[in-house]
């Protein structure tokens, strides 16, 4: 642990670095900021109070403000005993989650603390959090509103408490391995130890940070500590309906990390397009178009859904491989040359087996959707040979990180 500095100091690389803390037990709380100037002060003062005299800790804000909150963090942390340091990031990549791994990765102590800004999240638990890792040699210690003594008071609202609720039922039922002994996967916050997170092997995405390190890191031993969820102290939520959205694809990313898993859910995405290229289909030989010209049009709206959604869920992360137009011109091809095969089937299933017309395309497109899957992964996704080398050490990883990353501000 560094002695505590007096007075506000600029420095030019000013890294909170594990020999800086190297105490047994220490912990870098990090405490992702947009906006949160009227929290700050509050939170500083409570965290004095609760945790440097139980475990010895420093603070690491990192703040995608467009406010003053790097001016009052700066201010406000000359009068702390421990450590505080601003990482502005000028591009918010990753929002909240982003700005949580940046923390990480900085962050030099045994233990990692994640907590809101806002004081929803009680700052005299740290020291527990640490204190039941250590104690149970735990991995992670997540503070739950849902094991008896927990709460979720400061949930506003009805709804937020049923999406909240709603949320972690889903999440649960996706990753019932993966989070089993975690009753909150939602929560933000909790205590990691440093040498569990693997940063590189992170992909943010949005709010559910914890949901991120618990399947991608794999933490062996959980445990767990209630706690009431507290209402906001000042200023305005950062949630809005897109970061819904978000979750949503975070979840099938996470899902569908496996090619059995994305080949699932290239079928149950598949699936959902039988719906608009049956409707079409019916609405056009209902108008009195022959069958076989319908499929072909039909099948041109189940392709632009099937293309919709599985650009935004199951392959978001391997758009930039292609630009945008020549992925839809290879999705497109790939869907309609599978009407070549598909089209003699459905033929053969009204001509010589005396089928109708919607069971024998909804029999047609099951058939062929195995071979679209692995056509479309191999042409449309795969991402282009890169020149990296194919194994990064850790410790290359974290210097390329850290070159990679904007300067620290450290005060005091
Ligand atoms: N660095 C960074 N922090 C963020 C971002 N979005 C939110 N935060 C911070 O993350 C924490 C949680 O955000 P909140 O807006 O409180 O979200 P919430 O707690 O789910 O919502 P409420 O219950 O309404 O407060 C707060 O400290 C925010 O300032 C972001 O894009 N970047
Ligand atoms: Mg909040």
């Amino acid at each position: 642990m560094t002695t505590p500095r007096t007075g506000a100091e600029e420095l030019g690389d000013p890294e909170l670095s594990a020999n800086q803390v190297a105490e047994p037990g220490a912990v870098t709380l990090v405490i992702p900021t947009y906006n949160e100037s009227g929290n700050i002060r509050e939170l500083l003062r409570r965290l004095t109070d609760a945790v440097p005299g139980r475990v010895p800790c420093e603070v690491l804000f990192v703040d995608d403000s467009t406010d003053d909150t790097p001016e009052v963090i700066r201010n406000a942390a000359q009068d702390c005993p421990f450590p505080v340091a601003v990482l502005h990031r000028d591009t918010p990549s990753g929002g909240l989650g982003g700005a949580v791994v940046e923390g990480m990765k900085r962050a030099g102590s045994d233990w990692i603390v994640v907590m809101d800004a806002d004081l929803q999240h009680p700052p005299a638990l740290v020291p527990e959090l640490v204190a039941a890792g250590e104690r149970d040699a735990a991995d992670l210690v997540v503070a739950s509103r849902y094991i008896p003594g927990g709460s979720r008071e400061g949930l506003a609202g009805g709804y937020r408490v049923a999406v909240s609720r709603g949320a972690t039922w889903l999440t649960k039922g996706l990753f019932p391995r993966r989070l089993h002994g975690i009753s909150d996967p939602m929560s933000g916050f909790f205590a990691i130890r440093r040498s569990v997170v693997t940063a590189e092997a992170l992909k943010p995405l949005g709010y559910k940070i914890l949901l991120e390190l618990a399947v991608r890191c794999r933490p062996e031993k959980v445990a767990e500590v209630p706690f009431v969820f507290q209402d906001r102290f000042a200023g305005e939520s950062k949630s809005t309906a897109k970061e819904g959205m978000r979750f949503l694809s975070h979840l099938v990313g996470l899902r569908t990390a496996s090619p059995v898993a994305r080949m699932i859910a290239f079928g149950l995405i598949g699936l959902t397009g039988f719906v608009p290229n049956l409707v079409a289909l019916a609405m056009l030989t209902g108008a009195g178009m022959h069958y076989l010209p319908a499929e072909i049009v039909a099948n041109q709206f189940g392709v632009a859904w099937n293309f919709v959604l599985i650009e935004l869920l199951l392959f978001r992360d391997r758009r930039r491989h292609r630009h945008w137009a020549d992925r839809v011109g290879r999705f497109a091809l790939l869907a309609n040359a599978d009407l070549l095969l598909r089209i003699p089937l459905i033929a053969l299933f009204v001509a010589q087996f005396g089928m109708a017309v919607l069971p024998a395309t909804a029999l047609a497109l099951l058939t062929t959707f195995v071979l679209r899957f692995a056509a479309t992964e191999a042409l449309v996704y795969l991402p282009r040979r890169e020149r990296t080398p194919r194994r990064t050490s850790r410790r290359t990883a974290r210097r390329t990180a850290r070159t990679e990353a904007p300067a620290l501000d450290t005060v005091p």
